[in-house]
């Protein structure tokens, strides 16, 4: 991205004190602070990086050896999984295409208190090469108290389509032995450690090791009781029928070049999904839309 984009951008978006754009590296970056919360966001992947609200410890976790490149995704904030969660068909990307593909800034307004930013990112020849569908994909990030993101995909083609999805969410917390999730007892899930064997939850979700499950059928709120940093953080959702829990624990987080050994310590994913089974079919015209409401309070 060069200087003269980030100086339009700042033209037709910037509010003196509020937000700015910033260039990380090539990556276009929304810097944002309001009365309510401090948020960075990404345009590449319309990617919420940080986010803390006012008189909270930040709510996101980014790697301290995140890799901020043109075309790779950043670990840690939310990244966008469309269309499609998980493994992708022989030589297509995990988790889809468009979190690693810049998108459009479409508009930053105040809506009372909150402040509303919408990106937005349609099918290219290229992506129709990869997934030959024509679809308008938007994320509206309303920021307060507070964190509500929508990803809204709306079928401009003449067929219906099918899709998996996730607001892979990584959540910063104080430590992972300390930690636990409730909202997902008696769920069926598939557990991925152990070749996707089905499973039902028992009591609150708590780590001993790698976990990386997508509890199937929910449309629970699941609250992460992060005792290491004397707080609770609560994931409401709609439109999602899935959560993903995912921890890498030692080895997997030693596989990661963007990852510092010690750090899934610190770091927890619950993601808003529709994943595994509960996909969803979106028809010629219509829309559908992914929510996550992410709120924090000390204990
Ligand atoms: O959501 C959990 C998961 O599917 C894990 O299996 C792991 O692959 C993680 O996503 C991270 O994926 P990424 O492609 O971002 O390294």
């Amino acid at each position: 991205m060069l200087q003269e984009d980030i100086a339009i951008l700042n033209d037709r978006f910037g509010m003196t004190s509020t937000l700015e754009i910033i260039d990380r590296n090539s990556i276009p970056v929304l810097r944002i602070s309001t009365p309510f919360a401090r948020t960075l966001i990404a345009l590449q992947g319309a990617q919420v990086l940080e986010w803390q609200p006012a008189g909270h410890q930040p709510v996101l976790w980014v790697s301290r050896a995140a890799q901020y490149q043109t075309g790779k995704g950043v670990r840690g904030g939310v990244p966008v999984c469309w269309p499609w969660f998980g493994a992708g068909e022989e030589g297509k990307p995990a988790h889809g295409f468009v979190r690693t593909r810049m998108w459009d800034l479409l508009s930053a307004d105040w809506h009372g208190e909150l402040l509303v930013v919408r990106m937005g990112i349609s099918d290219t020849e290229e992506t129709r090469a990869i997934w030959n569908h024509a679809f308008n994909l938007e994320l509206r990030v309303t920021i307060g108290a507070t964190l509500v993101m929508e990803l809204i995909t709306h079928n401009t083609g003449k067929e219906s389509f099918t899709i998996t999805e996730a607001l892979h969410t990584y959540f910063r917390i104080g430590d992972i032995a300390r930690t636990a999730v409730s909202g997902l007892e008696n769920v069926q899930y598939l557990d991925k450690v152990h070749g996707f064997a089905t499973e039902v939850q028992h009591g609150t979700v708590t780590f001993g090791g790698e976990t990386d499950r997508i509890y199937l059928d929910t449309a629970s709120t699941c609250v992460i009781d992060d005792a290491g940093c004397d707080r609770k953080i609560s994931v409401a959702k709609s439109g999602s029928h899935s959560t993903v829990v995912w921890n890498p624990w030692v080895d997997k987080a030693a596989g990661f070049a963007d990852m510092e050994p010690e750090e899934y310590r610190e770091m927890l994913c619950v993601e808003t999904c529709n994943a595994g089974k509960d996909s969803i079919t979106v028809e010629p015209g219509g829309s559908h839309v992914l929510r996550a409401e992410i709120s924090t309070k000390a204990n």
